[in-house]
């Protein structure tokens, strides 16, 4: 049985506005959300899902409050967005002054300084010290496309090459591009052509730790399936997000890169989940020293609201001709408000730091539970994105049904977690670096409880 009642004596800090606790005052999902959900099936297409059935009201730190007033432990941060904290204060601000100054031009009308100052950091920020150059859009997947575009027009050549159990997103070119069937590609078909997948090193399941060895693999796949000359880019995340949060072994990416720079091909980095202090350095390539031609971010960049990019080698991205790149919205000026902001706020409060902490601290919760519990297969990933891959004890056969268990009883006792991988059996943290360490400690707790209540 979960104990949903807080310590009396202790008054819990408040961030942005909200109670730093965990306070169940329904039964979940609560009254108001139960009318919000019925109002939701008759408006919102059904293909529209949600992972737990809480309407929101308010969030900030490592809290979101539902409309009937119950205090959730945030271990999702909307998807790997808010990794500065849900309404953080610095983004409050900026968009506010922003959204009184001016909410929209369009930047290929009449440009403004909040674009070219988020593309400046991004290419101060991103691998590498070459001269760079970014463009801004609104989603991972339209970056994702864009990167696909500059790539193309910049070797002359038309494939991409994107590994098993890769998400890119659900626009057409990049459902090619994403692995798994359902429910991103599952009758939405034809898919766009030239899209060609290679093998993955994926070490619980590969069994091996020789990252080159893994990369020759791929390469000797490239090679004869596909062919260097015919290659434009080889597009992978540096550590998957929606595919299982597997970190490819040392080496592997290192090798892709080099491989990549020997034969005229783009090698472009999908940091839509990794980026922006994440992974406990400010871009998951970081951590082996690997410098893409082109890089992709989403998500974390904006503090929540939509933004993405593509920053890559200046002789790549000027490549393409002038109004090749674009769309009415793309680098909004509250987004690009809100970017700066959140990048300021990731530089000042040493989040990338705060990232490496909470791994200490989960891995090592994590590494204890799975000292006796067979069922846990693996525990892995890096700074603040870490998972547990459940199998069926003694074997590596996934286990999607006890996931979804072991999910649905932390919803209900009022903890955000999210499933992925492809075959729907790893349980994901992904909490906002804004969460106090206590909250961490009650979810892990939480989780314990009902791990050891679904033996
Ligand atoms: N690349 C690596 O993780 C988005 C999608 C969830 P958009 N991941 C969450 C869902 O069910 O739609 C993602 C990603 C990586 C690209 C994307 C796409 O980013 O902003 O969702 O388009």
């Amino acid at each position: 049985m979960i104990d949903q009642t807080v310590a009396p004596d202790a008054r819990p800090a408040t961030v942005s506005g909200v109670e730093q606790r965990r306070a169940l005052v329904t039964e979940l999902p609560g009254p108001r959300s139960r009318a919000l959900m019925e109002r939701k099936s008759a408006a919102v297409a059904a293909g529209v899902g949600t992972t737990m059935p809480v309407f929101a009201a308010q969030a900030g730190g490592g809290v979101v409050v539902d409309v009937d007033g119950n205090h959730l432990i945030d271990l999702g941060s909307g998807i790997a967005v808010t990794t500065v904290g849900n309404s953080a204060p610095r983004v409050v601000q900026a968009v506010q002054d922003q959204v009184a100054a001016f909410t929209h031009t369009c930047f290929m009308v009449t440009p403004y300084e909040g674009y070219v100052a988020v593309a400046e950091a991004l290419n101060r920020l991103t691998p590498g010290d070459h001269a760079k150059r970014t463009a801004l859009f609104n989603s991972g997947a339209e970056a994702v496309e864009n990167a696909v575009k500059v790539a193309r027009v910049a070797t002359g050549k038309d494939a991409v090459v994107v590994f098993d159990h890769a998400y890119h997103g659900r626009t057409n070119l990049t459902m090619a591009m994403t692995a798994k069937n359902m429910p991103y590609k599952h009758g939405f078909g034809p898919f766009a052509s030239e899209v060609y997948r290679a093998p993955l090193s994926y070490p619980f399941r590969d069994g091996t730790l020789d990252g080159p060895a893994a990369a020759a693999r791929a390469i000797e796949h490239v090679e004869s399936q596909v062919g260097a000359t015919n290659l434009a880019a080889v597009v992978i995340e540096p550590i998957q997000g929606e595919g299982g949060f597997i970190t490819p072994a040392p080496g592997f990416l290192p090798a892709l890169a080099a491989w990549c720079r020997d034969n005229d091909v783009v090698f472009v980095a999908d940091e839509v989940q990794t980026g922006f202090a994440r992974t406990g350095d400010m871009f998951a390539c970081d951590h082996e020293g690997v410098v893409p031609d082109l890089v992709v971010t989403a998500k974390g960049i904006g503090g929540g609201l939509p933004l993405s990019a593509v920053t890559g080698r200046a002789e790549l991205m000027d490549t393409v001709h002038a109004g090749g790149l674009g769309g009415t919205y793309g680098g909004n000026p509250l987004a690009c408000a809100a970017a700066l902001a959140a990048i300021e706020t990731i530089e000042a409060d040493g989040l990338v730091e705060r990232a490496r902490e909470v791994e200490r601290l989960m891995k090592d919760r994590l590494h204890r539970l799975a000292a006796d519990d067979a069922r846990i297969g693996e525990v892995r990933g890096r700074g603040a994105m870490i998972a547990v891959e459940l199998v069926l004890p003694g074997t590596t056969t996934p286990d999607a049904a006890l996931t979804k268990e072991v999910a649905a009883a932390a919803h209900r006792a009022g903890v955000i977690v999210l499933t992925c991988g492809t075959h729907g059996n790893v349980l994901r943290f992904l909490p906002p670096l804004a969460i106090p360490d206590e909250l961490l400690h009650e979810g892990l707790d939480i989780l314990a409880d009902v791990l050891a209540s679904t033996r």
